[in-house]
C-alpha cells in the first residue's frame, strides 16, 4: 500500500514538508489511528501526518487544501462519538498534534496559560500546580485526553458546576483555517470586546471549521482546602433539593455533585477491585459531592458534616460519609469514575449523553424509568453523573441474560425515545461528549431549523472546499 500511494503528489508534498519523523505511513504505524477507543468506528488512511510546529500544521493545510483532501484533527483519542477516527474511504490523512505540545507560557499574576493542542490535559494541571495555580477541567481519560480536544468537544466533567465547560475556560485562540491562513487570537485578555467572539466558533467544532493549535486558559487560585462526602437519599428529586441547600449554605465552594444509582455502586462492586463501596446496601441514589475553598479552612469539612447531619434529622438523606483522609476521598473518586469502565466490563450498553434543566431531570427520571422498561423489558438503567450541571449519562445495560445482539438491536427504538423525551423537556441530546459522526444524524433531528442552516453557511463560508473533518457534526 505504501509504495502505492508514494507516487501520490500530495503525500510526497507533505512527506518532503514534515521530513523524517514527521509522519507515519507504514501500515502497523497507521494502526492506532483508525479506530476509536470504543469501537464504533474504523477507518483507514494512507498517513498520519506528525506536524510539530503551527506552521507546519498550516503547510499540512494548504497542501490538503490544494489536492483537495479531506483532514481529520486528532488528539488523544478519547472521542466517545468517532470524531478523531478517519472514514472507509482510505483518502483522508489523519493529522496528528501530540508533537505540538509545548506550555508555551504560563502567566502567574494573570492567572493564565497558553499551551498547544497536543498538550495532554494531565500534564497542562501538574504545571499550573507547579505554579501555585490551578486548571480546573477534570475527566476520567484527563492522562490521554489532550487540550486541542478538550476544546474541540467542549468538554466538561466533574467540575462544571463551579468552573463551567472548557468554553467558558478560554482566553483566546490560535487556528489554522482551512485555507491554510493562521487565525493568532491568542490573546490573555478577560475584558475583549472587539467584535464577534470567533474563537467560539472553533470550540465545540470537532475540528470541522479548522484546526485549533493552541489555546490560552484561564487559572484559578488553587484549592487549599477540600471536604468531600457521599450521600444516601431515596430519590432524584431529593438529591436536587440538597445540591440547593448545599449551595445556598456555601456558595461556589460547592465544585461537585454526582449522581451514583445503586446499579451503578452493584457494577463497580462486582468490575472493579479495591473501591471499597461507602454503605453496606446501596441507596437508591448516592451523591458524590465536594467542596473546595482557595484558603486552607479546617472548618469546611465540619461545616459539610453539620449541614449533612441536618438533611439527615430532616429526613432528606438516608446515610451520608464524609471522606476523613486522603484515601478514603481517593476512595469515593474511585469509585464514581470507575463507573464506565464497570459497565463496560459487564458487557454491552447503550449510552445516552443527556442534559436538562436541574429542576427538570426528576420528573424527567420519573417519565424515562419506565419508558425504557417499555423498550426492553427487564433493561438495567444506569444514569449517572454530572447531576449539578444537569448532565447525566443515561446509560442502558440489558436485562441479565439477554443476548448482546438482540439488546443492541433496540438501541435506534430506545435512543429515539430517550431523545425524544429529552428534547420535550428542553433539554440536549448531546451533553458533554458532542457529535462527532455519531450523533451528526440527532443533530438534523433536533436542532432548531434556523441554527442548523446557520452552522451550515458558517461551514460552507470559512470551509469551502468541505475539507475539515469531513462527516463529522454536519452531514
Ligand atoms: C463520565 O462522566 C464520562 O464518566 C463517561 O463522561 C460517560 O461512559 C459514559 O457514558
Ligand atoms: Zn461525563
Amino acid at each position: 500500500m505504501s509504495t502505492a500511494r508514494s507516487t501520490t503528489p500530495w503525500l510526497a508534498e507533505l512527506r518532503a514538508l514534515l521530513g523524517p519523523g514527521g509522519y507515519l505511513d507504514q501500515p502497523d504505524e497507521l494502526e492506532p489511528f483508525l479506530g476509536d477507543w470504543r469501537h464504533l468506528y474504523r477507518g483507514s488512511t494512507p498517513m498520519v501526518a506528525l506536524p510539530a510546529t503551527t506552521a507546519e500544521v498550516a503547510g499540512v493545510v494548504r497542501v490538503c487544501a490544494e489536492h483537495r483532501v479531506p483532514i481529520v484533527p486528532h488528539g488523544g483519542n478519547t472521542s466517545y462519538c468517532g470524531g478523531a477516527t478517519p472514514r472507509e474511504s482510505g483518502v483522508e490523512l489523519v493529522l496528528g498534534l501530540r508533537r505540538l505540545n509545548r506550555i508555551r507560557e504560563l502567566d502567574v499574576d494573570n492567572y493564565s496559560v497558553t499551551a498547544e493542542a497536543g498538550c495532554v490535559l494531565a500534564r497542562l494541571q501538574a504545571a499550573s500546580e507547579e505554579a501555585g495555580r490551578y486548571f480546573p477541567m477534570s475527566l476520567g481519560s484527563e492522562g490521554s485526553c489532550t487540550i486541542g480536544g478538550n476544546l474541540s468537544t467542549n468538554a466538561g466533567g466533574t467540575a462544571v458546576l463551579r468552573y463551567g465547560m472548557m468554553r467558558d475556560l478560554v482566553l483566546g485562540l490560535e487556528v489554522v483555517l482551512p485555507d491554510g491562513r493562521v487565525l493568532d487570537q491568542l490573546r490573555s485578555l478577560r475584558k475583549d470586546n472587539t467584535g464577534y467572539d470567533l474563537k467560539q466558533l472553533f470550540i465545540g467544532a470537532e475540528g470541522s471549521l479548522g484546526v485549533i493549535t493552541a489555546a490560552c486558559l484561564k487559572l484559578f487560585p488553587r484549592p487549599a482546602a477540600y471536604a468531600t462526602a457521599i450521600a444516601g437519599l431515596r430519590s432524584v428529586a431529593d438529591a436536587v433539593t440538597l445540591l440547593g441547600r448545599l449551595r445556598d449554605a456555601v456558595g461556589d465552594a460547592v465544585v461537585t455533585f454526582e449522581l451514583i444509582p445503586a446499579g451503578a455502586m452493584e457494577l463497580v462492586a462486582r468490575h472493579v477491585e479495591a473501591v471499597q463501596l461507602p454503605f453496606e446496601a446501596a441507596p437508591p441514589c448516592s451523591v458524590l459531592m465536594e467542596l473546595a475553598l482557595p484558603a486552607p479552612d479546617s472548618d469546611l469539612a465540619t461545616r459539610l458534616e453539620a449541614l449533612l447531619e441536618q438533611a439527615l434529622l430532616s429526613g432528606l438523606l438516608t446515610d451520608a460519609v464524609i471522606a476523613d483522609s486522603l484515601a478514603r476521598r481517593d476512595n469515593l473518586w474511585k469509585l464514581r469514575e470507575s463507573i464506565p469502565e464497570a459497565q463496560t466490563r459487564e458487557g454491552a450498553s447503550l449510552k445516552h449523553d443527556i442534559s436538562l434543566p436541574t429542576s427538570a431531570l426528576p420528573g424527567f427520571m420519573t417519565d424515562a424509568a419506565p419508558l425504557v422498561d417499555s423498550i426492553i423489558p427487564g433493561a438495567r438503567l444506569i444514569a449517572y453523573g454530572h447531576l449539578g450541571d444537569g448532565n447525566l449519562h443515561f446509560n442502558v445495560s440489558p436485562p441479565v441474560g439477554m443476548e448482546a445482539t438482540a439488546f443492541l438491536e433496540r438501541g435506534p427504538a430506545l435512543k429515539r425515545a430517550v431523545h425524544d423525551l429529552v428534547a420535550s423537556r428542553g433539554g440536549s441530546f448531546s451533553a458533554e461528549h458532542g457529535i462527532g459522526r455519531l450523533k451528526v444524524g440527532e443533530l438534523e433531528r433536533y436542532e432548531n431549523p434556523v441554527a442548523l442552516s446557520l452552522m451550515r453557511q458558517l461551514k460552507q463560508s470559512l470551509d469551502p472546499l468541505g475539507i475539515m473533518n469531513p462527516g463529522k457534526v454536519l452531514a
